[in-house]
């Protein structure tokens, strides 16, 4: 028996990634100074496990995003070795002065984000390893040439993140060559196997990719060097994936925390066995929750054991890095929590100690987790709540002439406004007492009067407070219901630099008041335009929230949505006439699972929603998703206005809702908030010209609202204001452009 890594925390135990990062793109840290600050991040890391007593340690590490660092290494325009390659690499993460960002996507089932490669047939791949095998060097000083395992995203994996529909079959025989230079490259520094990455393999559909995987691993396999592929996100993998020429083959056991559906690995391989030739790494501490589980892994490994034989290699079922740093650096020990808890340090020590477990023979003595004996026992059986409940009074085609009527093209924003240093302090002097709670919120209606005057200066047709008072949507909402547990230091990459700290969990979640109506009513109270308020939906809540193992994820999230449904009835006596809960998909990544995660997903979101009056325009937000696949299910949601991100896929998302006659209010993005750079005056307006073109809405330019792809609360008012100002002034361009067409 042997223990392994697939991947762990990037950041630093205390974010010295995001600090180090920063610093470089304000100027105030060189190149030479960030690739050490890297190099000590992640040496740390690798340290750490080869103290926990970790075999093979994989060499985990990113200066931004590991997709991204892997599409630079086989060939990005100009890949230049070293420091010189920065600007390019971060050109691409983050887009630079005339050239926009790559794509972004939610990376698998998990609330990490990639650079989508931009990858197509005329792809020529010019591999430079130079800065992977510099990173295998420093492992190898840092824990040893035995257990210094190199990682990489396959080739698969990087052609199937990429979009658009191109021959990837011509283009994985041309990078298979580029991967075997690699292999070869890194054999000769005497590493013991490379992982390669290929959670792609565990998509529906991937049985078309069968024959030329074979042939790709088969001339990387050709090179000598022991190949472990790494499937991750989900089970069930293919029959023919463990007829691939590898040595080793590492398979996810858990699948996605707390999910309705269990992992089908374990019966998988009961039922088609295990080549006998290979290695199997037997993911079976979980990567992506944070409940300890030791009894549960080791059942899994002894059961393994007696079908497969003694040589087993226990790993983390993902990448750690979807779980924070280290539990003992919370200050104050969640009450109670710290037995069932784990963060990555933790699991380490649990991958260690089942191996130990398995050995001593005695696998059954350790008890499995009993969450319930912590969180209280789950709210009864699941209610069946009355179908009305989860019904508008009116269909959107009746009440949405008794709604707002706006202009052409009205502008507006998805929520959220700059989080300044000033906003920050104030709220870390009020939670070190230095400012009473009456003194902070005198502070936030300051900050929610400048909002509003800024939105009325600029022009903007339906306003919004600017959530000062949130520092984050999720926590912010954890904070003020019961059933939650919040960390001090539990932060997890979202993408790149930002990092997010997703709360726990730990019973019946219930409301004990309003949460928002106070801020919606400061702000109401400065305009008379539209405020729109301001609710997290009850699905976007749970997948960014580390959930409970006890209770099903759906009824989590309609506990969650009676909660937010209660406010909506506060706003809307309060005056609000318009609403705007996100959605976001926690959306099974097997076909045949969606339909019933959709059902109840889009169930709670109704759920939460339909109690408002039919005056009252509900407006929802959906981040990075590609969901022209799910056309069906947002159109259930029966929201009155969709925003959506939509400017850095080139409008595929709205063609895919024009190409489905999709009849509601649509806000596609029209600018990047991720990226500094301030879009021009022409450019936003072709953007809004280019909505007529694709047919949206058949034209009705009334009911196509102009805004940015997401919030605004990452970027600094020096770039908010210009970017406002010019999208206001290409939609009046626009309108104008219309109105002499008339
Ligand atoms: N909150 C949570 N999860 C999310 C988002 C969110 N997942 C998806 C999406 N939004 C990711 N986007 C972001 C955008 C900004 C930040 C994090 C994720 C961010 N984080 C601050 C940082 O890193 O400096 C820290 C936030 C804080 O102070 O709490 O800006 O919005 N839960
Ligand atoms: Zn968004």
């Amino acid at each position: 028996i042997s223990t392994c890594t697939i991947g762990f925390p990037r950041i630093g135990s205390n974010r010295e990634m995001k600090k180090a990062l920063e610093a470089y793109w304000a100027g105030s840290n060189d190149a030479q100074a960030l690739l050490q600050a890297a190099a000590g991040v992640e040496a740390d890391a690798w340290r750490c496990q080869a103290r926990a007593g970790i075999q093979l340690i994989a060499l985990d590490s990113t200066l931004y995003d590991h997709a991204l660092q892997e599409r630079s290494a086989t060939g990005a325009p100009a890949a230049v070795p070293g420091a010189a390659a920065l600007p390019v690499y971060f050109a691409m993460a983050r887009g630079a002065e005339g050239a926009p960002a790559c794509d972004m996507s939610k990376h698998f089932d998990s609330n990490y984000h990639h650079i989508v490669p931009e990858l197509d047939e005329q792809s020529e791949p010019r591999p430079d390893w130079s800065l992977l095998l510099d990173r295998v060097k420093r492992g190898q000083e840092a824990v040893g040439r035995e257990r210094a395992v190199p990682m990489v995203v396959g080739p698969s994996t990087l052609l199937g993140l990429a979009r658009g529909s191109f021959d990837r079959s011509s283009l994985l025989a041309r990078l298979a060559p580029a991967y075997a230079q690699l292999l070869r490259q890194l054999a000769e520094l005497g590493v013991p196997e490379v992982q390669i990455h290929e959670p792609i393999l565990t998509m529906s559909g991937s049985e078309g990719l069968a024959a030329d995987c074979a042939a790709c691993y088969a001339e990387l396999a050709a090179v000598g060097l022991p190949i472990n592929i790494v499937v991750a996100y989900d089970d069930e993998t293919y029959k023919w994936l463990v007829e691939l020429p590898v040595a080793a083959l590492s398979l996810d056991f858990l699948g996605v925390p707390g999910a309705e559906y269990g992992s089908s690995t374990a019966q998988h391989i009961a039922k088609h066995g295990f080549p006998k030739s290979k290695r199997l790494g037997a993911g079976v501490i979980d990567g992506r929750g944070i409940w300890a589980d030791q009894g549960q892994a080791a059942r899994l490994v002894a059961s393994l054991r007696a079908l497969l034989g003694e040589e087993q290699r226990i790993a983390t079922s993902t990448s750690l890095q979807h779980v924070p740093y280290d539990l003992a650096a919370e200050e104050v020990p969640p009450a109670g929590l710290a037995r069932p808890l784990a963060f990555a340090v933790q699991k380490l020590g649990e991958v260690v100690g089942t191996a130990a477990a398995v050995l001593g023979a005695a696998p059954g003595a350790i008890p499995a987790l009993d969450l319930a004996a912590f969180t209280g026992a789950p709210g009864g059986a699941p209610r069946e709540l009355p179908a009305d409940m989860f019904r508008r009074p009116e269909p959107y085609a009746e009440r949405r002439p008794k709604q707002v009527q706006y202009p052409p093209f009205p502008t507006t924003t998805i929520g959220s406004f700059p989080q300044t240093p000033a906003i920050r302090r104030s709220r870390l002097a009020f939670k070190k007492g230095r400012l009473s709670q009456e003194q902070y919120r005198e502070k936030m209606a300051g900050e929610i009067g400048l909002c509003i005057g800024v939105q009325e200066a600029l022009g903007l047709d339906v306003l919004v407070h600017g959530e000062p008072e949130r520092s984050d949507m999720v926590e912010y909402f954890g904070l003020k219901l019961g059933g939650y547990h919040f960390t001090e230091q539990g932060w997890v990459q979202s993408y790149g630099s930002r990092y997010v700290r997703p709360p726990i969990v730990t019973g019946d979640i219930s409301r004990s008041g309003p949460m928002t109506v106070h801020e919606y009513e400061l702000a109401q109270g400065l305009t008379s335009k539209p405020v729109k308020g301001m609710l997290t939906g009850p699905v976007t809540i749970l997948q960014w929230s580390f959930p409970r193992r006890d209770a099903t994820r759906r009824q989590q999230a309609e506990q969650l949505a009676l909660a937010l449904r209660d406010e909506v009835a506060d706003l809307q006596a309060a005056g609000c006439r318009v609403d705007e809960p996100a959605l976001r998909e926690g959306l099974p990544l097997k076909a045949g699972r969606r339909d019933e995660y959709l059902r109840w997903a889009v169930g709670a979101f109704r759920l939460a929603t339909a109690c408002a009056m039919p005056e009252v325009q509900v407006v929802t937000h959906l981040c990075y998703s590609d969901f022209a696949d799910i056309m069906p299910a947002i159109e259930a949601m029966d929201a009155d206005v969709l925003t959506i991100e939509n400017s850095r896929s080139g409008n595929e998302m709205i063609a895919a809702l024009a190409g489905t006659g999709y009849p509601r209010d649509v806000g596609p993005g029209v600018y990047d908030v991720h990226s500094p750079v301030v879009p021009t005056v022409g450019w936003l307006a072709d953007r809004i010209r280019s909505f007529l073109e694709v047919g949206l809405l058949e034209g009705d330019a009334c009911r196509i609202h102009v805004n940015p792809d997401c919030g605004l609360k990452t970027r600094r008012w020096e770039e908010v204001l210009p970017s406002l100002r010019n999208m206001v002034a290409a939609a009046h361009l626009v309108r104008a452009e219309l109105a002499a067409a008339d």
